[in-house]
């Protein structure tokens, strides 16, 4: 299968090669590791990339994995999301609220200096939320671009008792530092290849407070129509079903589920997909094997005549059952 690396890959690469210390080539590699697809046909480049890691770790003289591979979170469940924002907006308060994580809130800044991931449930599949140290730290340590850069979706927390578009350019323009554009077509032009593109939710956190409904019409205003914009809190809970269902869109995964000839579907186990994929992308998900044993499949859902069969390029909708047939 092909790599299909996006130019940004090469960006980095070039920059890696040009890399005279150690620390440099290991800030690319890391890069380049955010950048690339994660998919069975980039498994090889994902480990040569590690050993590099690993590698130029040795070289500078660094304890190898210890504290640098410590911060590299690995993917748990449908999708990674970066919760970030300007000191005490509510980063750790959300992540304590929404998943089983205990990261430390307090009424000072700068509390958390470590990225502390936890899972939270969203119906029937589990989304990671990561905490992270405020974004003005971004410029100090060496994972902290890396790590945002991994996430499939970045969790922009504002903090509804204070000026909500003074942060939000704050936000903006630590980002546009680190490389990273919240705009899709500004990663098109040539002297913006080194940027790369993420999708963004932005919450407005506080709620409760005074004000806290002025400063969230002031940021849907200004940027409704441009991201997802809500308010909750994270203390009370107001405002995180409606959160967490505006996260799934954002997503743009699809679940569907599986069943046996003549058995049930299980709907507790979703297969979780990117949307637009097919029946080939599922049956290679599910299990490297399966793909080149299938016979045929049938599919229930998709406005389409129940269990009827289909091609291997069928593309999948949201809540289909597929039933897949292998050789004995
Ligand atoms: N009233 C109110 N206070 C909150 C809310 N969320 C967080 N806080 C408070 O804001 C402060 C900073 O919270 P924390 O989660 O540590 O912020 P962080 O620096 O972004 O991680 C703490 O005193 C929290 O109790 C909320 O929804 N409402
Ligand atoms: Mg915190």
């Amino acid at each position: 299968m092909p790599a299909n690396l996006p130019p940004q890959y090469y960006e980095a690469e070039r920059r890696f090669r040009e890399a005279k210390t150690p620390e440099e080539k290991i800030e690319l590699l890391e890069e380049m590791m955010a950048i690339m697809p994660k998919h069975k046909g980039t498994d090889h480049l994902h480990a040569d990339l590690r050993r590099k890691i690993a590698k130029f770790s040795e070289m500078s003289g660094k304890k190898t994995g210890g504290t640098r591979a410590s911060m590299t979170i690995s993917k748990e469940g449908a999708a990674q999301l970066a919760v970030i924002g300007l000191p005490n907006s509510g980063k750790s308060q959300l992540v304590a609220k929404v998943t089983k994580a205990t990261p430390t809130v307090a009424d000072y800044p700068f509390t958390t200096t470590a990225p502390t991931p936890g899972m939270m449930e969203f119906e029937n599949i589990q989304i990671q939320l990561i905490d992270t140290p405020p974004l003005v730290v971004s410029t100090s340590v060496f994972w902290f671009t890396p790590l945002l850069k991994r996430a499939d979706v970045l969790l922009i927390l504002v903090d509804l008792s204070a000026d909500p578009l003074e942060q939000m350019e704050t936000i903006i323009s630590l980002l546009t530092d680190m490389k990273i554009s919240l705009d899709k077509n500004k990663t098109q032009s040539e002297d913006e290849r080194e940027l790369v593109y993420k999708k963004t939710v932005i919450v407005g956190n506080k709620l409760d407070l005074d004000g806290g409904g002025k400063n969230l019409k002031d940021l849907k205003d200004m940027y409704g129509d441009r991201f997802p914009v809500m308010g909750i809190s994270a203390k009370d809970g107001a405002g995180i079903e409606e959160m967490k269902q505006t996260v799934y869109q954002v997503l743009d995964i699809i679940r569907v589920y599986t069943k046996r000839p003549g058995g049930r579907a299980d709907m507790t186990e979703p297969v979780v997909l990117p949307r637009g994929s097919t029946l080939e992308d599922a049956a290679l998900s599910i299990h490297k094997e399966l793909l080149a044993r299938l016979k045929f499949a049938r599919v229930w859902g998709s406005g389409k005549h129940d269990g009827v069969m289909v091609s291997r390029d069928h593309v999948l909708q949201e809540g289909d059952i597929i039933e897949l047939h292998v050789p004995k």
